[in-house]
């Protein structure tokens, strides 16, 4: 009996993340009627509206090249349904505004569009098709991090300029870590890099790298008096950093087979606590401790504060936390 209103699933043969299961609705659309009727648009190309609803037949949805135009649709489809499933899972967050509502995402902008982003006027994230049209930006990270400045926005409210825009940056990064690890996709398994997928240079070299922010060649490793005047996306490197260290400790480090090689800025050593407990710390500080205008010196209070309350005042957690953002240079 009402089966039919129950949750429904296609297959998407995605360009990253190989044959995955979609929420779909009969018969058939991209619409995950199991998160909140998150729903995936085709702009073909336009750069306003929603385009079209993907809509099909038969309920198979690309076939893993970006010749197919389903295919950045599935990716899409994909990654939103991954993030909605770490923050209700992880964190008890039911949809970005915690209101089990889905949002929308629309691929297929402009042309040759080489960005993705989120906007809150339509609560919806808009993907790219890359340079060339070959590579759209519809990786599982870029998914994460464009919803993840959808929940920034309705909770910390972190200004992005200043060092709260490195913060809000870096929250989106530490995210997108967070539920690509938490997605275990065999053909995008979890790393602290961010964009390794969609060869946004054209040299095969990720976007972003959270062990030493500075190997991008802009982001900076840790904290100095100035920060906030650089552009948000490398002045999110200390915070990047910041969570790397906290969940793996400094030095050489091999995870999912990539080789981290994390600094510290005091050349103290810095032992991690794992990447489940350093997500729940970031994840509380930004929804109950930080506000618009939280700088690198209120994060590192919110954080120990949280670190405190989740695990006690002297706990190796709370310790690991000072001494992590010791290491990028956010002292007491
Ligand atoms: N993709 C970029 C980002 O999410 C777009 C922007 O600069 N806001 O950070
Ligand atoms: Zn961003």
């Amino acid at each position: 009996l009402y089966e039919w209103q129950g949750v429904h699933t296609g297959t998407g043969n995605t360009q990253y993340s190989g044959q995955v299961t979609l929420g779909t609705a009969p018969s058939y659309t991209l619409t995950d009627t199991g998160r909140g009727n998150h729903k995936t648009y085709n702009l073909n190309r336009g750069t306003s509206g929603t385009g079209t609803l993907f809509s099909g037949s038969d309920d198979v949805w690309g076939d893993g090249t970006a010749t197919n135009l389903e295919t950045a649709g599935a990716d899409a489809h994909y990654g939103a349904a991954l993030t909605w499933d770490y923050y209700k899972n992880v964190h008890g967050r039911s949809g970005i505004r915690g209101d089990g509502v889905g949002a929308y995402s629309r691929v297929h902008y402009g042309n040759a569009y080489v960005n993705a982003f989120w906007q809150d006027s339509c609560f919806c994230m808009t993907y790219g098709d890359g340079a060339g049209n070959t590579k759209p930006l519809t990786s599982i990270d870029v998914a994460a991090h464009e919803m993840t400045h959808g929940l920034t926005s309705v909770t910390a409210k972190l200004v992005y300029s200043g060092e709260s825009g490195g913060l809000n940056e870096a929250t989106s990064d530490i995210f997108a870590a967070a539920v690509e690890f938490y997605a275990n996709n065999p053909n995008d398994k979890g790393d602290y890099l961010v964009g390794e997928k969609i060869d946004i240079r054209g040299n095969g070299t990720p976007l972003r790298y959270m062990d030493k922010p500075s190997k991008d060649g802009s982001s900076k490793d840790a904290w100095y008096s100035g920060i906030g005047s650089i552009d948000v996306h490398y002045s999110s490197g200390p915070a990047n950093h910041f969570f790397y260290l906290l969940s793996e400790g400094s030095g050489v480090k091999t995870v999912n087979g990539v080789t981290y090689d994390s600094p510290t800025s005091d050349g103290l050593p810095v032992t991690g606590i794992g990447i489940d407990k350093a997500r729940l710390i970031w994840f509380k500080a930004l929804t109950t401790k930080w506000g618009s205008s939280t700088n690198y010196a209120g994060a590192r209070t919110g954080t120990v504060a949280v670190a405190e309350e989740l695990y006690g005042a002297g706990s190796p957690e709370a310790l690991a936390v000072q001494h992590a953002w010791a290491a990028v240079n956010v002292g007491t």
